[in-house]
């Protein structure tokens, strides 16, 4: 039976490529993300392609007002949304604690914990209501492990980690689903975007190892939404086979 499904940050890396993989297997989206052309670009392929109606909102998580507007005016049949991929994020710089971009900190903050917790916010009550939904947060590796120069993109992961917990346990009585999905290298626009821009630094990142691919956390993130009404995935942890830990690789 086909779900809505709504999905941050889809303009581009895991959060396209889950955006795909629902529509693929017939199922309605809402997508988001701050670039218009390319979330309006992405919204036409998935209709022509898959035949699936998809909702483009193009906001930024930062701005709980633009994530009021975008809730409280979504039309009357997108409302029931059956699952919530809390995926927009960054990491932004790489340096130690002394040396950081204080701007650096307040974007990865404000992106991925509270730009997560509003989204959570605002369409969690929907799901209360129905008695039924699943909230899935994207975290990461580096939200299991600190490691050196990670310092606060790492707190801003462990904190989705504990969220996650949080609210798993304030919304079972409500027959919720929260799980959360941590992964480990992928080759994303995501490196590109932590060393602002810098091509060769990006790709450094993933030379003599098979990175995970963006298709790889929107399989997992498809998988945990397949199983049975009883069934929760609470933590998924998912890495390149080539990485062991946040730090050690076999690199060839
Ligand atoms: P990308 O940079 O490829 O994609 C990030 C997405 O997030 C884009 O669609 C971007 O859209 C959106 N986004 C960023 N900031 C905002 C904002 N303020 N408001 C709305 N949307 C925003 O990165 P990934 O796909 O790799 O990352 C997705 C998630 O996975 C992040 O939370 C990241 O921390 C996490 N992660 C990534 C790993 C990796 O190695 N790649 C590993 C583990 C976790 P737009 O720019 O259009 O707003
Ligand atoms: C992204 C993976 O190892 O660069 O969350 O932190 S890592």
């Amino acid at each position: 039976m086909s779900k809505t499904i709504f999905i941050s940050g889809a303009t581009a890396g895991f959060g396209k490529a889950i955006a795909r993989k629902f529509a693929q297997n017939g199922n309605n989206l809402i997508i988001t993300g701050r670039r218009k052309v390319l979330l309006e670009e992405l919204a036409k392929d998935l209709i022509t392609t898959f035949n699936v109606e998809v909702l483009p909102l193009c906001f930024d998580v930062r701005k709980l007002s633009e994530v009021e507007n975008a809730i409280a005016n979504l039309p009357e049949k997108w409302k029931t949304i059956d699952v919530l991929v809390n995926n927009a994020g960054l990491a932004a710089g790489m340096n130690p604690i002394h040396e950081a971009v204080i701007d650096d900190w307040e974007r990865m903050i404000d992106t991925n914990v509270k730009g997560l917790l509003y989204m959570t916010r605002l369409i969690s009550p929907l799901m209360v209501a129905r008695k039924q939904g699943h909230i899935i947060n994207i975290g990461s590796v580096a939200g299991k492990e600190v490691y050196p120069m990670g310092n606060v993109y790492c707190g801003s992961k462990f904190a989705v980690d504990a969220i996650t917990k949080g609210t798993r346990i304030d919304l079972v009585t409500h027959n919720i689903k929260v799980t959360h999905i941590a992964p480990g290298a992928a080759n994303t626009e995501f490196s590109l975007v932590r060393f602002k821009g810098d091509h060769d630094r990006a790709e450094s990142v993933y030379k003599g190892f098979t990175p995970l691919s963006a298709e790889d956390i929107a399989d997992a993130v498809y998988y945990v939404t397949t199983l049975p009404a009883h069934v929760n995935i609470n933590d998924l942890v998912l890495m390149p086979t080539a990485q062991a830990s946040a730090t050690q690789f076999y690199k060839k």
